[in-house]
C-alpha cells in the first residue's frame, strides 16, 4: 500500500475515523459518579467496592459496544475487539491507564486515559478498521496505592516485576489483597499467568491529564512528554511507648509522634533547602491509638521522594534512612521501614513521540514536548515495550483534589490525537 495514503485511507478507502466526543464525556461524568461526593471529588481507591464498582461500569460499557473485557490475575481489566480486523500477526498495542483514584481525588486522573482508550477501540470497531497491530485497551489496577499500599501493582503484574511486590500485600489496616484481588476477579496465586514477554507488546500509549500548570499557562491542548519522573516511596513504622499524657513525665518518654514530626521536617529540608531531589513529601500519617490524652505508640507515614535522576533519587533515600536512624536513637523508639518501592525514571520513545506530535499537528492542536512530575504506568510498562504518553492540560494545574478540571474540548482533543496516534503506529 502505498505510504502516501492518509491515516484515514489507511484504515478503509474513504474513512477518516474520528471519535465520539460526547460519548467520551458522558462516560466520564457517568464515572465520576461512582465514589463521587459532594465537593465533586472522587474516590475509588484500588481494591476497594467503589474501584470495583467503577471497573464494572467500563467493562459493561464495553460489552455494550460489541467488544470484550476480561480481567487478568493482576486485577487489570483489558478490553478488546472481537477477533478479524488486524492485517497482519503483529504485536498489539496497548492503550490505557488507570481506574483506581487517590482518597478524595479527582475524576481524570486515570479514569479519563482509560475511557478515551475505550472510545479509541469503540470507534475503531465501529469504523470497521482494519489495523496493522492489534489495539488492546488496559485499566491498570491499584495505580495509586491508596489503600494496598504497592502503587503501580497492575503494570507491575503486567511487566512481571513480581519479585518486587510482597507475598501477602496487605492494605494499610492490614486486611489480606488476596480476598479483594479475587473480588475484583484476579488471583493472586495466578499472577505469572497475567505477565507479558519483552517485545510482547509493539507499544504502549497513555493519555493522561498533565496534573501541572505547563500547558496551562503556554495555552496548548496537546502535551507530548518527553520522561516521566523517577519516584521512590518508603513506607516507615515507629514504635515508642504509650503512656497517660498527663501522669508520665516528658523525660524518658518514648513518643513516635515526636519523632515523626522531626522526620517530616527532615524530609521537607531535604527538597527544599538541601536540594537534593526535586520534591519531597509526607502525605500521609497514622498515629496509634490517635488518642488526645494518650502518648502514642505507633505512627506510620509515608515518604515519597521525586527526581528524574536515579542518582539524586538515591542520595535523597539514603538521607532519609540516616536522619531516620538518629532521630529514632534520640527519641528511643524503634524505626521499621516496611517497604520501599522505588519506579526508574523513564524516557519516553522517540518514534512514538514524533507519532503524537504529527497527530496534533494534522488535527491542529497547539503543542508542548514536557516531562512528567507525576508517575504512570507507562514508567512499569516500559520494561516491555516502547511506551508513549499524551497530556492535556489540568485547569489550575491542579489534580488528586476535588477541583481537578479539563476543558471539555481539550479532553476531545486527547483522544483525537490518541485515536490517530494508534492508526499511524
Ligand atoms: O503519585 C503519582 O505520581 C501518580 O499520581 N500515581
Ligand atoms: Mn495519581
Ligand atoms: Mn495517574
Amino acid at each position: 500500500m502505498p505510504d502516501s495514503l492518509t491515516v484515514a485511507d489507511k484504515v478503509r478507502p474513504g474513512t477518516s475515523l474520528r471519535i465520539d466526543g460526547a460519548r467520551l464525556l458522558d462516560r466520564l461524568d457517568r464515572l465520576a459518579e461512582i465514589g463521587g461526593s459532594e465537593d465533586g471529588g472522587v474516590t475509588r481507591m484500588g481494591f476497594s467496592d467503589a474501584d470495583q464498582e467503577g471497573r464494572a461500569y467500563v467493562a459493561r460499557q464495553a460489552v455494550e459496544a460489541g467488544l470484550t473485557a476480561t480481567v487478568d490475575a493482576g486485577g487489570n481489566l483489558l478490553l478488546r475487539r472481537p477477533e478479524g480486523h488486524r492485517r497482519s500477526t503483529r504485536p498489539p498495542i496497548l492503550v490505557g491507564s488507570h481506574l483506581d483514584t487517590v482518597a478524595n481525588g479527582g475524576r481524570l486522573d486515570g479514569a479519563y486515559g482509560v475511557v478515551a482508550a475505550l472510545e479509541v477501540l469503540q470507534t475503531l470497531h465501529e469504523g470497521g478498521a482494519e489495523t496493522d497491530h492489534e489495539t488492546i485497551a488496559v485499566g491498570f489496577a491499584n495505580e495509586e496505592g491508596a489503600l494496598f499500599p504497592q502503587p503501580f501493582w497492575g503494570s507491575m503484574v503486567l511487566a512481571g516485576r513480581l519479585d518486587a511486590l510482597p507475598g501477602e500485600p496487605e492494605d494499610y489496616a492490614g486486611r489480606p489483597l488476596r480476598d479483594a484481588l479475587a473480588r475484583a476477579g484476579g488471583d493472586l496465586s495466578l499472577l505469572k499467568t497475567a505477565t507479558w514477554a519483552p517485545g510482547s507488546l509493539a507499544a504502549y500509549l497513555e493519555l493522561h491529564v498533565e496534573q501541572g500548570p505547563v500547558l496551562e499557562r503556554l495555552g496548548r491542548s496537546i502535551g507530548v512528554v518527553e520522561s516521566i519522573t523517577g519516584r521512590t516511596h518508603m513506607s516507615v513504622q515507629l514504635h515508642g511507648k504509650a503512656g497517660h499524657a498527663g501522669t508520665t513525665p516528658m523525660e524518658g518518654r518514648q513518643d513516635p509522634l515526636v519523632v515523626a514530626a522531626n522526620l517530616i521536617q527532615a524530609v521537607q529540608r531535604l527538597a527544599a533547602e538541601e536540594k537534593l531531589c526535586r520534591v519531597a513529601t509526607v502525605g500521609r500519617v497514622e498515629v496509634h491509638p490517635n488518642s488526645p490524652n494518650t502518648i502514642p505508640d505507633a505512627v506510620r507515614l509515608d515518604v515519597d521522594l521525586r527526581d528524574s535522576d536515579p542518582a539524586r533519587l538515591d542520595a535523597a533515600e539514603h538521607t532519609v534512612r540516616g536522619a531516620l536512624a538518629a532521630l529514632a536513637r534520640s527519641g528511643n523508639v524503634r524505626a521499621v521501614i516496611e517497604s520501599t518501592v522505588r519506579s526508574a525514571p523513564v524516557h519516553t520513545d522517540p518514534r512514538i513521540r514524533d507519532t503524537i506530535a504529527a497527530s496534533a499537528t494534522e488535527l491542529g492542536y497547539a503543542q508542548e514536548t514536557l516531562p512528567s512530575g507525576a508517575g504512570h504506568d507507562a514508567q512499569v510498562v516500559a520494561d516491555l515495550a516502547p511506551v508513549g504518553m499524551i497530556f492535556v492540560p489540568s485547569i489550575d494545574g491542579v489534580s488528586h483534589v476535588p477541583s481537578e478540571r479539563t476543558a471539555p474540548e481539550d479532553l476531545i482533543a486527547g483522544a483525537e490525537v490518541l485515536l490517530r496516534t494508534v492508526l499511524k503506529l
